[in-house]
């Protein structure tokens, strides 16, 4: 990682030694002799913030990542000094930092293991281009150590051996390791000897991370510009780590609407409007689920954001009304470029209100994208943000569009070097205004960011809905957001794979791919393995560029559509499980997808696993990723598992051959769980829910499971009228004890469980619920291992 510029004169500047300390509460200040400062703040016990600068004045402290509702606070704070170090003590750990020259050595505090470890540590070079410095930080690889994180790049889980950039980037056609790509999360966990931390580098200029690919025993991470400013996280636990880093970036700021985790349909384009009617008459003709419909860039006139194409949607409004009758909520695109046209009021206002982004020496930023020539706003501005929110106040309030999809957003630009924005151009970064070097990460961010204010303001009392391409730390507090322009060939459902994978471990769950491939047309085989995948993404939406045939469920012959069917299916009766996680992810900051690394990190084989993860708690799945295939060879991880299709029980710790034709796929469930599911819907709320079934997988011992529900829109939930119900199992061979515990407000429709029993090791004989023996006509015990019960049990005994 020692980039040394061209030219000779500048090299690599280090701080030298130590000669003041200050402690200020939770921020301790270490000055040294050639004016470097390190502030070292102790946001929690296992939470540590560096941060440097070589000028002896620290630039305002602002970041877009940070959210304010992130937690603070710790138990113990302690800070000594040894002949050689500061020593900072907290509850989870132990920090060195070299009197000499502040490289830091990190510790756990209970058993004193090292973590991490400075090798050059902070160090810099002069930006000879630029000016300001280019921030550098090394750290010791341990031998064995692995890496994990960076958001949407698209390789294996395990990112040792590797380097990245981060620079936002619209990628039409990306493939395995380009890069940069679309998004920026530069945020890693490391996992040595079983412990995990992680290091969120907070700096939005294009950024470097360099995983022992350099030098095999060095980690390294710089960037062009900016303070060296990163968060260390500790663990040990591999999950922990990824919840703080949500925690400290946000989690999503409510929950998504139940539909919005529906299966949803998108190309470029569906217009005019009898071709999207045609293609939603045609969801509900064959009974394929589908709860969105999307309108790409067509649907507008001239491209011109904020406007309907006359010719081909003369009438919006009743269109978007007669979809919504049907159960399908209409979606539509919205760019960031705005035509510059005296006779669009868009623009007018935004050049009236001088809110377009200039150049250095003052013209506007003149880019040409699907309108022609362009201006674009500055989002960094907090009064174009509200400016662009209110523009939505027609689309949605009037015309009754549920969600925004916001592209282009890197920001993407024709037919110039670079594909985005020119350097120098300026934006105001929320009162800290700066060059494009530094806004460019994050303005896609913040053009989502102002979207979903506007959603936010005009679907209210409804959630809003937003899906985004670009995106920094922090987005995921906005937006969902797709995977951008992949390719339809077997590489790209396990670049699909592993990308959802990897943003749901850098702290952004809502994703998902473009099913069946953006790019080129998927044979039928492809796109059925491909919606087995999709329907375990949190976002689950089929959407291709059009010119290369179609991609519709029924586009390949009714073998396909028969497999899509029935796999969109599935999606809609896991809709409460699926639902449950996502609260647990906008609650907690759990992931809805584990990869098996950070699923079970002291099983070392999963290091180096890509193909099999968790959804939600309970459930593993893992795509066939080639053509022809009968079944796949698969890691299982440790534990008992019930296949899913046979209930035959599986022990993990191994790789097994899984049978898997085209109309099936390896999904397994964990031996305990209680699986909740809906009955089969074209669209959510086209049934009353009225009885809830539970899928329970005995065990002999115990296991916890969640169910998480609400009216699955609205806000009532955050007044406290959700039902969260909890259930323990336990299993005895003879007996299986359910107990709940039921919290919220909410009623439920339904009155009634339907438990479904699966591996029961016994014939029931009795039923005692709430410590009375049912006889089994009231509770309907069926011959299959089925009963049907009152939901309002608090203890259930099954006796054989
Ligand atoms: O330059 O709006 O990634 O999903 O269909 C292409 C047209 C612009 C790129 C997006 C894609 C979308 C397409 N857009």
């Amino acid at each position: 990682m020692i980039l040394n510029t061209e030219l000779e004169y500048k090299g690599n500047l280090f701080p030298s030694k130590i000669v003041s300390y200050e402690k200020n509460l939770n921020v301790l200040s270490f000055t040294t002799e050639n004016g470097v400062i390190l502030e070292v703040t102790v946001r929690r016990d296992s939470i540590l913030r560096f941060r440097f600068t070589t000028t002896g004045i620290f630039e305002n402290d602002f970041s877009y990542a940070i959210t304010k509702y992130a937690s603070r606070g710790y138990n113990h704070l302690e800070v000594t000094e040894s002949q050689d170090n500061y020593i900072i003590t907290t509850a989870k750990l132990i920090c060195h930092i070299s009197k000499l020259d502040l490289r830091t050595s990190i510790f756990d505090a209970t058993d004193n293991t090292l973590i991490c470890e400075d090798e050059l540590g902070f160090h810099w070079e002069e930006s000879y281009e630029h000016g300001g410095d280019i921030v550098k930080m090394s750290k010791i690889s341990q031998p064995g150590e692995s890496y994990y994180g960076l958001g949407d790049k698209p390789v294996d889980n395990n990112l040792k051996g590797k380097r990245f950039e981060n620079w936002v980037t619209d990628s039409y056609a990306y493939g395995r390791d380009t890069d940069p790509i679309y998004k920026t999360i530069p945020f890693y966990t490391g996992l040595n000897n079983k412990k995990s931390y992680g290091i969120f580098f907070d700096n939005t200029f294009r950024s470097f991370f360099d995983f022992s690919h350099e030098r095999r025993n060095i980690t390294s991470f710089w960037a062009q510009g900016g303070e060296m400013n990163y968060y260390f996280i500790y663990g040990p636990n591999m999950s922990d780590v990824v919840v703080n880093y949500t925690d400290l970036t946000g989690k999503p700021h409510e929950m998504p609407a139940l539909w919005t985790l529906g299966y949803h349909q998108c190309k470029w384009s569906y217009y005019p409007e009898s071709n999207v009617k045609e293609i939603t008459a045609k969801f509900r003709e064959l009974k394929i689920p589908c709860d969105a419909i999307y309108l790409d860039i067509d649907y507008m006139e001239g491209f011109r954001c904020f406007t309907w194409s006359k010719e081909h949607f003369p009438d919006p409004k009743r269109m978007v009304k007669e979809l919504a009758d049907d159960g399908f909520k209409t979606i539509v695109i919205i760019d960031p470029g705005i035509k510059i046209d005296m006779d669009y009021s868009v623009f007018q206002e935004g050049l009236e209100k001088d809110y377009f982004c200039k150049r250095a020496d003052g013209p506007y930023m003149k880019g040409k994208v699907w309108p022609g020539e362009c201006y674009f706003p500055d989002f960094t501005r907090p009064e174009v943000r509200e400016w662009w929110a209110g523009l939505f106040k027609e689309l949605i309030e009037d015309i009754g569009v549920k969600g925004v999809w916001n592209d282009m957003n890197e920001p993407a630009v024709m037919d110039v070097p670079g594909k985005t924005f020119p350097p120098d151009v300026r934006h105001d970064y929320d009162g800290n205004p700066c060059s494009h070097k530094k806004a460019h990460n994050i303005y896609g961010m913040q053009m989502a960011r102002a979207t979903y204010q506007g959603l936010k303001k005009f679907a209210y009392p409804k959630r809003p809905f937003v899906i985004t391409r670009a995106a920094y730390s922090g987005t995921q507090r906005y937006t969902s957001s797709w995977t951008g322009d992949n390719i339809a060939t077997w590489d790209h459902l396990n670049i699909a794979n592993l990308q959802a994978q990897r943003m749901c471990m850098s702290g952004f769950s809502f994703v998902g791919s473009d099913i069946g491939g953006f790019a080129e047309q998927p044979n039928g085989e492809l796109y059925a393995r491909w919606i087995q995948l999709g329907i375990f993404h949190p976002f689950c939406r089929t959407h291709s560029s059009g010119d290369h045939g179609d991609q519709e469920p029924w586009a390949f012959g009714d073998t396909i559509t028969n497999v899509v069917r029935k796999f969109i299916e599935l999606r809609y009766q896991l809709l409460p499980y699926l639902y449950t996680a996502f609260w647990r992810y906008a609650e907690e900051g759990i992931p809805i997808l584990k990869s098996l690394v950070l699923y079970d990190q002291e099983d070392s084989q999963t290091h180096y696993r890509n193909d099999e993860f968790i959804f939600g708690e309970k459930i593993l799945a893992c795509p066939v990723t080639g053509p022809n295939q009968k079944g796949r060879r698969m890691y299982i991880p440790r534990g008992k598992w019930y296949n899913f299709w046979t209930d035959e029980i599986v022990s993990g710790g191994q790789e097994l051959w899984v049978d898997a034709d085209l109309d099936s796929m390896p999904i397994f469930v964990k031996e305990g769980a209680i699986v909740p599911k809906y009955p089969v819907q074209q669209y959510v709320g086209e049934k009353v829910i009225d009885e809830l079934l539970l899928d329970v997988y005995y065990k002999l011992g115990k296991e916890n499971s969640m169910v998480y529900e609400d009216a699955t829109d609205g806000y009532d939930y955050i007044k406290g009228r959700y039902s969260l119900r909890d259930f323990k199992l336990l299993g005895k061979k003879n007996e299986l004890i359910i107990q709940q515990h039921k919290s919220g407000k909410f009623i439920t429709t339904y009155k009634t469980f339907k438990l479904s029993l699966h591996g029961l090791p016994f014939k029931i004989s009795k039923v005692q619920v709430d410590n009375e023996e049912i006889l089994f006509k009231d509770i309907k015990l069926n011959g299959d291992n089925t009963l049907v019960l009152n939901k309002e049990f608090t203890e259930l005994h099954i006796i054989g």
